[in-house]
């Protein structure tokens, strides 16, 4: 079973998004949002469970601890993520433990807005250059991967780069990783958690802080 895990803060479009999942994914599944808005929303065609921690990392974290699914899906609420993009990481999984939604891989697209592709840009390359994974696109967000990979390989997240991290210890622990093209839209409602300026600078340390500290494997 998969079990598709999207973390929420203030997301007014999330129905949508449910309907439009449940609608395109065949195979038997459950969504479980991991929500940290001041109220909580009342959805149908998916669970909601009130974040306990802080952050994007621990609210993936949580979804997973609650989920009953052998694979894990996680995306963002936002509509950047297509919903018709999951088949293809699904499919991807036959052949890898690791799929990564990956907006520059060849065919891969992104409509996000100007200064955050630029902001992508250089965490790309400030990540590939230190991490050296062999991965285009480790900061998407939007990933499969077979739950008893989380067997070996132990996460503790700090900020929103979950996928980052499991990418790369992942791959130091011998699974197979592998990136399918996606189309990244703009987000389609609400506001951005990390675009906000003292948001983003915050987030943009924990980003840094995050890298060196895989890299000298103090996390
Ligand atoms: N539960 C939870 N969700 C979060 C948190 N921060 C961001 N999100 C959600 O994570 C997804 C990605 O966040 P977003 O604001 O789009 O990040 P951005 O694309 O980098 O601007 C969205 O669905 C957000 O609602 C958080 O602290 N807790
Ligand atoms: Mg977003």
């Amino acid at each position: 079973m998969i079990s598709v895990i999207i973390p929420t803060k203030e997301e007014p479009g999330i129905q949508s998004l449910i309907d439009k999942i449940n609608e395109l994914v065949k195979q038997p599944h459950e969504i479980i949002i991991v929500d940290d808005s001041a109220s909580q929303p009342s959805v149908n065609g998916a669970r909601v469970i009130k974040q306990q921690s802080h952050g994007l990392g621990n609210a993936v974290m949580e979804g997973v601890q609650q989920s009953s699914g052998d694979v894990i899906l996680t995306m963002d609420g936002d509509g950047s993520h297509r919903p018709e993009d999951i088949h293809k990481l699904i499919s991807a999984l036959n052949s890898s433990d690791v799929v990564i939604g990956s907006r520059f891989a060849r065919d891969g697209m992104t409509f996000d807005v100007t200064h955050r592709k630029l902001a992508s840009f250089l965490f790309r390359k400030f990540s590939s250059s230190v991490l050296d994974m062999g991965i285009e696109d480790p900061m998407s967000g939007f990933c499969a991967f077979k739950k008893n990979v989380l067997g070996k390989v132990k996460l503790k997240p700090l900020g929103m780069k979950i996928i980052l991290e499991l990418a790369y210890k992942a791959k130091r622990a011998g699974y197979t990783c592998k990136e399918v093209p996606i189309t990244f839209e703009r987000r389609a409602y609400g506001k951005s958690k990390s675009g906000a300026s003292v948001g983003g600078i915050a987030e943009s340390l924990r980003i840094i802080t995050l890298v060196f500290e895989l890299k000298l494997g103090l996390r």
